[in-house]
């Protein structure tokens, strides 16, 4: 995590010796996102279940997380068509650099909300467009596809995005949709810090790890790994075990404890 830079912002908040500045800074841009209409008061109570399994996994990237984002990575470069599906709190977190892994993978980027409004929608576009991100999908009602088999607003889709994409990373997510994405044939990468949810479970590769770690290190991942062979990106796609990884998170955990 890039810790100093926040800091420089965020000194009036947080002292930054503060021995848990990192996790105060986090929860600082999360309640300046609730205080902007970006983040629901639910994406508060998601985040303190996020955090205490951060705590539990020694709050950085295991080598499990860091397996993960690469495979992650491997299949967002070998797909035909991805998409970036950003909610509240990932775009309080980290739309920077969700724009900037759009645009190394190539993915698009979609905002699709689970409490949806069109006044949040629109308000965490213009942060992405703010960020750098040319095009944002999922704020024009008009064009909406529908997923079926999940009754939540996430149902509700851009066609020319998550509906025809064959990989699509979901970040904090609920796990209706990511079953129902897998249905569809679609290869779902989700980012998660419970490695026990249905999300994590239900997706082709889990990343078990903080989204403000996992997204920088898919970044630098992407810099490397666009520039392999694609038998090399395959054979790591094809070598990985979900279950398997989150089994290893989960170890991860009990050996802290
Ligand atoms: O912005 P909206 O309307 O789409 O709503 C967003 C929330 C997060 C409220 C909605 O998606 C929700 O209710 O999510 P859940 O079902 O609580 O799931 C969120 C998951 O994300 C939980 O398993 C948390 O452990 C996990 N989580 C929370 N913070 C982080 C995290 N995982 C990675 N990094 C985090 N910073």
């Amino acid at each position: 995590m890039r810790a100093p830079k926040l800091l420089e912002k965020m000194t009036h908040k947080i002292p930054s010796n503060h021995p848990r500045a990192s996790s105060l800074i986090i929860r600082e841009k999360l309640v300046d996102g609730f205080n902007g209409g970006i983040v629901v008061p639910q994406g508060l109570i998601a985040h303190g279940r996020g955090e205490a399994f951060d705590y539990l996994l020694g709050e950085k990237t295991t080598k499990y997380a860091y397996d993960a984002e690469k495979v992650a990575v491997c299949i967002l470069l070998l797909s035909d068509k991805s998409a970036i599906s950003i909610n509240g709190n990932t775009a309080a977190l980290c739309a920077k650099d969700l724009v900037k892994l759009s645009y190394v993978t190539k993915s698009r980027i979609e905002v699709n909300l689970f409490h949806r409004s069109v006044a949040r929608s629109n308000a965490i576009a213009r942060i992405l467009r703010k960020e750098g991100s040319r095009e944002v999908l999922g704020v024009d009602t008009k064009a909406k596809s529908i997923i079926y088999g999940i009754s939540s607003n996430r149902k509700f889709v851009a066609k020319e995005g998550i509906m025809d994409s064959d990989t699509v990373l979901v970040t904090l997510e609920d796990g209706d949709r990511t079953e129902s994405l897998v249905r569809m044939g679609k290869k779902v990468i989700s980012v998660d810090l419970n490695p026990l949810s249905r999300t994590a479970i239900a997706s082709n590769v889990a990343i078990i790890d903080n989204i403000v770690r996992a997204i920088p290190n898919m970044i630098r991942l992407s810099e490397q790994l666009v520039k392999k062979q694609k038998t090399y990106l395959q054979s790591l796609i094809k070598n990985f075990d979900n279950k398997e990884n989150i089994r290893n998170s989960l170890l991860v955990i009990k050996k802290g404890i």
